[in-house]
């Protein structure tokens, strides 16, 4: 087969994220992508998760509710918005699949995780390389918000460049707990229609929640085609009119032969 013909080289050719934007995420582990919603998708996810969030457990003014992606098209559609793909795509790999999703729903007070995550090099799945103009990420996370995210206000926070600190086991733990600030760690602002991708090998948690409004984040999560970091894969019949796109990115973890889970046709539609 000419090489030239192939899925790799043709898409080795293709704009996914901005120069800029690979700088970002290189430089920083995480970037935020502004106005992937507009204000009627927003409407749509809050008004279905108005109705959904009184099923789950409220601990303390947090509450975690898994598969958001499972109530109905307008959650189903975020897991390959067109908006989102091309940067899945540039970070995790033409094969890239979902792993698991699930919600983080706060209101004032309420306090959660410390800061994590970070290349241990024992864990396995949080990691960050770059090669030859390639960035691959490890287990890689995509968050939608449908509610702002000020400055102060909490929410997701994290160590930006940890990806690629040498000095991981360094960061004392009162930092690590939010006892205690230190400029290196931020919180970035986010609007509703925001979305914030981040990798697991960067530094990261949730600080305290501060705001009068309810914090909502919608967090789905992605691996490269070959690794799983859940247990559990998706049940396709948990949801209905499922497009053959959708499908590959929902498909268990594998390697030989595996799917492109974009086609080419529709990336250069
Ligand atoms: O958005 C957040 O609150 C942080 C989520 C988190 O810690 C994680 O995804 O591991």
């Amino acid at each position: 087969m000419n090489p030239e013909a192939s899925y790799e080289a043709k898409i080795e050719k293709m704009q996914f994220m901005t120069p800029e934007e690979k700088f970002i995420f290189d430089l920083d582990g995480y970037i935020v992508i502004k106005d992937v919603l507009t204000p009627d998708e927003v409407s749509e996810l809050n008004a279905i998760t108005d109705e959904k969030q009184g099923l789950a457990k409220d601990q303390d003014g947090y509450k975690n509710i898994g598969k958001p992606s499972t109530w109905g098209a307008p959650f189903q559609t975020l897991i390959d918005h067109p908006k989102i793909v091309p940067y899945l795509i540039e970070l995790l790999g033409p094969k890239f699949r979902i792993d698991h999703d699930y919600a983080i729903f706060m209101t004032k007070g309420a306090k959660r995780g410390r800061l994590h995550g970070g290349d241990n090099g024992y864990e396995g799945d949080h990691w960050y390389k770059y090669k030859d103009g390639v960035m691959r990420n490890g287990l890689t996370v995509l968050t939608y918000f449908t509610a702002p995210a000020k400055k102060g206000d909490g929410g997701f926070s994290c160590i930006p460049g940890t990806h690629k600190t040498n000095f991981l086991s360094s960061i004392p733990q009162e930092v690590r707990s939010f006892e205690r600030e230190a400029h290196y760690v931020v919180q970035p602002e986010v609007e509703a229609g925001d979305a914030l991708i981040f990798t697991e090998a960067l530094v990261h948690g949730t600080m305290p929640w501060t705001a009068d409004h309810q914090r909502r984040a919608f967090l789905y999560k992605y691996s490269p085609g070959h690794s799983s970091w859940s247990q559990n894969y998706y049940d396709l019949d948990q949801y209905e009119n499922l497009t053959e796109q959708q499908k590959r990115i929902m498909a268990p973890p594998s390697v030989g032969r595996r799917s492109d889970s974009v086609a080419l046709e529709t990336l250069m539609a």
